[in-house]
């Protein structure tokens, strides 16, 4: 099984003071996609001409989670977010159950960019929320 580094999750509360230091670095904003899901304005910056980016969760639901991330940490990085081959999340959702950890959904849901997503527990981590996801 293939995995990568998909995108670094990022709690704003004014999007465009980290999306202009990116742009000043050379990183363009390519994609923004509302996620009603999970209370959040999703903007994407590709890092380079390879997968990762940074994922700039702006809250459109105030009762969200990423809201309550900002209230209680304030801003900064959220999560780290990995990528599978399609049709392999499945098993190792199953894998990394068995071994103990902590997924937060009973099973994937639909997250941007047509991604079916699960969080792995900050406490069963080390204190990361970890995403994993697959396209769907
Ligand atoms: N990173 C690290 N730790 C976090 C965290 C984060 N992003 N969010 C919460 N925590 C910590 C809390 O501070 C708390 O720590 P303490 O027990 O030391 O106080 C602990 O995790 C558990 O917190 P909780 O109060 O039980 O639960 P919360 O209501 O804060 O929810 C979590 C935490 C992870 C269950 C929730 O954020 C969640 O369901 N996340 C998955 C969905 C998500 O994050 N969506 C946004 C991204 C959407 C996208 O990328 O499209």
């Amino acid at each position: 099984m293939k995995i990568w580094l998909n995108h670094i999750g990022v709690a704003v509360e004014d999007p465009s003071a980290l999306s202009r230091t990116l742009e000043l670095l050379g990183f363009n904003k390519t994609h923004i996609e509302d996620v009603p899901e999970q209370g959040v304005r999703t903007h994407f910056v590709p890092l380079s001409a390879a997968t990762t980016q940074v994922e700039l969760l702006e809250v459109t639901d105030p009762a969200g989670t990423v809201a309550k991330f900002l209230e209680k940490k304030g801003p900064g990085v959220h999560h780290l977010s990995f990528e599978v081959d399609r049709g392999t999340l499945d098993a190792l959702s199953a894998k990394l159950a068995a071994a103990g950890l902590q997924w937060i959904y009973p099973a994937p849901r639909p997250g941007a960019h047509g991604m079916r997503v699960n969080f792995i527990h900050p406490k069963s981590a080390g204190g990361v929320l970890i995403e994993l996801m697959e396209k769907a």
